[in-house]
């Protein structure tokens, strides 16, 4: 019987490509991704910090292939593509990981800056999908995995450039989903509640004082499971959305948020 599971969750002889996956979220996803038996390939923005990419990856036993890449930058992402495709063949796996936000009150925040945060965490999205599409048709089969949020459901002050990308990426995993599912590729989101990671590291930092964020204490008391997440939480969820166990699932946000979004949180003590 175990045997049976193994293969229904198993990443065996497919190519994996985890934009932005040097550290964090993506670089958690990737290692889980990995131990299910994929190839690793990832981008970061400079062969400095893939360098010390692939010693983190050598690190927990993973041989992982680092590209140089802009995820909004088209023919640096069509270079990539095609690069891992000379190298290890059609992307069977994309996760659409790398992103930014500014956090910013919206009547202080310039345009372009709001346009930076759309650019990165929405369009370059689309770029890369758009790139790995045609050989996952060729094969009729292919897995896209949008990192959404849960500001793809909810707003709240000062992130208004990220709450319109993630929303947005929500929709464009649907629209994935009804324009690509006829060719058995399925396009799903993750989205990750608050994460410890570099991108939260100022909403969980003490305070000038030494007391703590309050914001950390805010997000304790929204989520029922009275922590933030961390990395590993989004293992189990990305290889099931990247394996066979997923082939019926299409154009679903899967939240792994400890309960947030399902809960008006705990009243004040
Ligand atoms: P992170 O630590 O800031 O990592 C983001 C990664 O994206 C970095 O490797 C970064 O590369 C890369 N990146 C940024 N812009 C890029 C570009 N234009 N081209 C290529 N790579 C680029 O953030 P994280 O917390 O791991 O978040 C990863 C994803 O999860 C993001 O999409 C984020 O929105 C989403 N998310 C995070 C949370 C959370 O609570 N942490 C929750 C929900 C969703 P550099 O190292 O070169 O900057
Ligand atoms: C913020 C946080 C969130 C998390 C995440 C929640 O400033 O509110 O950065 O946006 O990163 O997206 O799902």
């Amino acid at each position: 019987m175990q045997s049976y599971f193994n293969q229904l969750f198993s990443l065996e002889n497919r190519v994996a490509l985890i934009t932005g996956a040097s550290h964090g979220i993506g670089f958690g996803i990737a290692c889980a991704l990995a131990k299910a038996g994929a190839t690793i390939c990832f981008n970061g923005r400079s062969e400095e910090k893939n360098a010390k990419a692939i010693a983190a990856y050598q690190a927990e036993g993973i041989n992982a292939y680092g590209y140089v890449c802009d995820v909004t930058n088209e023919e640096e992402v069509a270079k990539m593509v095609a690069d891992i495709e000379a190298d290890h063949g059609c992307v069977d796996i994309l996760v659409n990981n790398a992103g930014i936000i500014q956090r910013t009150p919206m009547l202080e925040m310039a345009a372009a800056d709001f346009r930076k945060v759309i650019d990165t965490d929405l369009i370059g999205p689309f770029i890369v999908s758009k790139a790995v599409l045609p050989g996952m048709i060729k094969k009729n089969a292919g897995k896209i995995i949008n990192i959404c949020s849960l500001m793809s459901e909810l707003g709240r002050e000062t992130v208004a450039g990220y709450a319109a990308a993630k929303g947005g990426l929500k929709m464009l995993t649907r629209n994935i989903c009804a324009e690509f599912g006829e060719y058995n590729i399925q396009c799903n989101g993750i989205g990750p509640g608050y994460i410890a990671t570099s991108q939260t590291a100022p909403l969980r930092e003490k305070q000038p004082d030494g007391s703590p964020n309050p914001f950390d204490a805010f997000i304790r008391a929204k989520t029922p499971a009275n922590r933030w997440g961390l990395p590993k939480d989004l293992e189990g969820p990305a290889v099931f959305l990247a394996s066979p166990a997923s082939d019926f699932v299409n154009g679903q946000i899967l939240f792994v948020d400890g309960g947030i979004l399902a809960s008006l949180g705990r009243t004040p003590q």
